[in-house]
């Protein structure tokens, strides 16, 4: 629904793209425009008629909303349409609980459900307050269950939370062991589906999934990297992808493996150049990153899926600059898929190892021979 909201996607792309990721097939799409949404059924209640007339012509089995709804207005809903109602927030985190496959991601993904879960049961609980009476009165049939679901959300919430501050531990002694041993550590980080477990794959031969979905990638993957110029390895991550408006609790949920993007000397930024709406997807990664903290980690932004672009949209320089956040960034073009601009894109990281490699040895990079080649902050 449309109430001017910046991110409105009025061809619900990605919203069927996260459906088809969850393994439902969409069948039909219906937006509206309203200056708030609905109290009881986010949507005016000829619209709400309107989705249901068009579910039953089209024989759909759920219906899913772009934007967050209450348990109210969802309850209602349902009742309504006579269909199970889901909205987005829901879907990324059911689709993250069924890619989860390690064990730390199977528990980011349960905190951050828990997380989902709790704030729920805390807008119910206000709901049913007001409905007695306003708080201060005690008591009522809902009150012992929602309390003791609550308190029993909580406990887990707080056990799952130690178990993965466990894994936390053994995952950055691991860290200070690479730094110990001089590695140069690179992040790819970028939008979910830009390329970047194609573009992992290309550069350490290895085998990651990738896949036309949504989090195809949820565990960080690491793997050397040879770089032959300047004769030194280097090591690469494959991250999870970003989206906008990823539900609070999975960035919170995610901080342990996305700590590997905090702590790397550089990101590689990976943008689907052929995505119209690369800008806002752009934008919606730097956002995380500050909520991550990894804002002042150096970045190479890294136009792929050129391949895809028309003839007139090609490059002319393979290697230029690009501003993100008011910082001039190196930017490369390329395509995981058909290899193209690999090389190009070894180059600049050759550069950037290098010039990591006299920053250690006691040369300040202003004096260093690599001093034009140092990355821009993106302070
Ligand atoms: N045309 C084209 N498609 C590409 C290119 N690189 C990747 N793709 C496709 O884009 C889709 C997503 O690729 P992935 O490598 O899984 O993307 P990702 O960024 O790792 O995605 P998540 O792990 O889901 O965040 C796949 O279908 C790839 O085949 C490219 O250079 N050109
Ligand atoms: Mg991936």
């Amino acid at each position: 629904m449309d109430f001017g909201h910046p991110h409105f996607d009025r061809t619900l792309e990605e919203l069927g793209l996260l459906a088809q990721t969850a393994g439902l097939d969409p069948v039909g799409r219906i937006t509206c425009k309203r200056r708030a949404p609905d109290a009881a059924l986010f949507v005016g209640s000829g619209k709400a008629q309107e989705i249901k007339d068009l579910a039953a012509q089209l024989g759909a089995g759920e219906v899913l909303f772009d934007q967050t709804i209450s348990p109210a207005q969802q309850r209602n809903l349902e009742r309504l349409l006579e269909l199970p109602v889901t909205d987005r927030t829901f879907l990324i985190l059911e689709i993250f609980a069924q890619r989860a496959k390690s064990h730390e991601g199977k528990l980011q993904v349960e905190l951050a459900r828990l997380q989902y879960l709790s704030t729920r049961l805390v807008r119910r609980w206000s709901h049913l307050e007001r409905q007695r009476g306003g708080i201060g009165t005690r008591g009522g049939p809902g009150e012992t269950q929602i309390e003791l679901d609550r308190r029993m959300i909580m406990s887990s919430i707080v056990r799952t939370k130690e178990q993965l501050r466990k894994l936390q531990r053994q995952r950055s002694t691991q860290r200070r062991q690479r730094e110990r041993n001089g590695a140069f550590n690179i992040s790819l980080i970028g939008y979910t589906n830009a390329g970047k477990s194609t573009l992992f794959n290309a550069l350490v031969k290895a085998r990651a999934y990738a896949a036309d979905q949504l989090f195809a990638t949820l565990d960080t993957t690491t793997r050397q990297m040879y770089l032959g110029d300047v004769g030194r390895s280097v090591s690469l991550s494959d991250t999870v992808g970003f989206i906008r408006d990823l539900p609070h609790g999975l960035v919170d949920a995610f901080k342990a493996t996305l700590q590997e993007a905090v702590d790397a000397y550089l990101l590689l930024h990976v943008v689907d150049a052929s995505n119209p709406n690369f800008p806002e997807q752009i934008a919606q990664v730097q956002s995380v990153l500050r909520e991550i903290g990894a804002q002042a980690v150096p970045q190479i932004v890294v136009f792929n899926k050129i391949d895809a672009l028309p003839v007139d949209a090609q490059p002319v320089r393979m290697v230029d600059s690009y501003e993100i956040d008011s910082q001039q960034c190196q930017r490369v073009f390329i395509s995981a898929r058909s290899l193209t601009g690999l090389q190009g894109l070894r180059d600049c990281l050759s550069q950037a190892a290098s010039a990591q490699g006299s920053a250690q040895s006691g040369i300040t990079p202003e004096s260093g021979p690599d001093a034009e080649t140092l990355l821009p902050l993106n302070a």
